[in-house]
């Protein structure tokens, strides 16, 4: 019988620099769950743990963080600890990160394992460990390829382990050139369980449960659907099926919401209460989550900077957050004309940008009179018209009200415009224009705020 935990894809020093100040904090609680997953190693009697690829983000990072993990390490010297080097921190020579004092005789610890090249490990018992670590970032090889060659020379009735770092091959699923594993490399090299690396979600259906990948750990994604555990792996004899329990060993959760402003303007109030009250509601509490809220939906400006603010106030007490404004812009009608009034190239741009639209589209249905394009008259004072209003004040954008007595230009002209710009009027669609308009509001909101 032959237990053990299998974990991957630490990458320990990662930098989340969207974080700000908080980045050190995220850091900190992948050195935690590493102290976490060593206990329950010894609380499980596991015979070793075993580290598929990555504990490192790189092979650049500090001797202090090479400092801090062999600390934790050594402060369990019954625990055997087998770390293979994956793509973030492959064994690529001197200049690997495996070749720092601390990772040497005499300095590294009795119990740390460095699987440097590909080889056999006695693992104890009946028990061997069959290794095929990366020397490079990128390969079309597949490196369980070498864990068949050595597997041959073993006596049939050992309990074989194999351990590597790569794409399950699965169609449509993996990089050509990211390490393909063959989907049925365990049973193809004799294994009876091949713990693999790189992939940060739990995935364990593969070549009938003897090809195993734990995900990272210690979340890094809010896409991430399935990580935050370890494999306690069991393997009664040669031949037997691997027992598998999927251990959760994350400190941090990172959660995702969203704030739609569509629905909320009828009673914001209301929609406020019941967000806040689904954030609270949230696992684990807010100095172990990882926030990201996505504000979306259209508002008057007034209305979007409130409820930014708001949204700001509710996050402070998140280990760390972002706010991410996927928001458009909507202008009442008083709002566009007031801008127009104020800016008086913006009103012309409008004007040009419908007169586009009517010729490319012979959509002038929302047109109140016919600009004209790259017309020096100055536009007339707007004139909200109640016929070309939207309906309420969160409607998107309408085309420009504005008024403009210049002539208008004509077919003919603004396709010898536009052809010097190597663009075909009649490939322009209205969906271009209404994009055209959004950014075009967006921009003069966002630099004269
Ligand atoms: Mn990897």
């Amino acid at each position: 019988m032959f237990r053990f935990i299998h974990s991957a894809d630490w990458q320990l020093g990662a930098r989340f620099t969207q974080f700000g100040s908080r980045a050190q904090q995220l850091r900190d609680a992948r050195l935690d769950t590493l102290r976490r997953t060593l206990t329950l190693a010894r609380q499980h009697n596991a015979d070793a743990l075993l580290i598929a690829g990555d504990l490192f983000e790189d092979n650049q990072v500090s001797d202090m963080l090479v400092a801090a993990t062999l600390e934790i390490f050594r402060a369990h010297p019954d625990v055997p600890i087998y770390i293979l080097p994956g793509n973030h921190d492959p064994h690529t020579g001197p200049d690997s990160v495996w070749q720092r004092k601390a990772f040497l005789t005499p300095a590294i610890p009795a119990n740390v394992h460095i699987l440097r090249a590909a080889a056999i490990h006695d693992l104890g018992g009946n028990a061997r460990l069959i290794a095929s670590p990366l020397h490079q970032k990128r390969s079309p090889n597949d490196p369980s390829a070498k864990l068949a060659e050595l597997a041959v020379t073993l006596p049939a009735d050992t309990i074989k382990i194999g351990i590597t770092h790569g794409s399950p091959a699965i169609e449509s699923k993996h990089k050509p050139d990211d390490f393909p594993i063959a989907l049925n490399a365990a049973t193809r090299a004799g294994l009876d369980y091949l713990a693999i690396g790189h992939w940060h979600d739990w995935l364990d259906e593969l070549d009938n449960g003897r090809i195993l990948m734990p995900g990272t750990p210690e979340p890094d994604r809010f896409a991430n659907a399935d990580s935050g555990n370890i494999a306690l792996v069991e393997i009664s004899a040669h031949g037997q099926p691997p027992r598998v329990q999927k251990i959760p060993v994350a400190t941090l959760a990172w959660r995702e919401l969203e704030y739609d402003l569509a629905p909320a303007a009828a009673a914001p109030e209301t929609a406020r209460a019941a967000f806040a009250a689904t954030l609270a509601q949230l696992p684990p509490d807010p100095a172990r989550t990882v926030l990201r809220i996505t504000l979306k939906g259209s508002a008057s400006p007034a209305a979007l900077s409130e409820t930014r603010a708001w949204l700001e106030t509710l996050r402070a007490p998140y280990l760390a957050s972002q706010l991410t404004d996927n928001t458009k812009l909507a202008l009442s009608p008083a709002e566009l004309a007031d801008l127009q009034t104020r800016h008086p190239i913006l009103a012309q741009v409008l004007s040009d940008i419908d007169r586009l639209e009517a010729l490319a589209t012979g959509n002038t249905t929302t047109l109140t009179t016919p600009p004209t394009l790259a017309s020096s008259a100055p536009p007339a004072p707007p004139q909200p018209s109640s016929t070309t209003e939207p309906p309420h004040a969160t409607e998107t954008l309408t085309p420009s009200t504005v008024a403009n007595t210049a002539t208008p230009l004509t077919l003919a002209e603004a396709q010898e415009l536009l052809a010097a710009a190597k663009i075909d009027l009649a490939a322009l669609k209205p969906a271009f224009f209404t994009q055209l308009r959004q950014t075009l509001l967006q921009t003069l909101q966002e630099i004269s705020k």
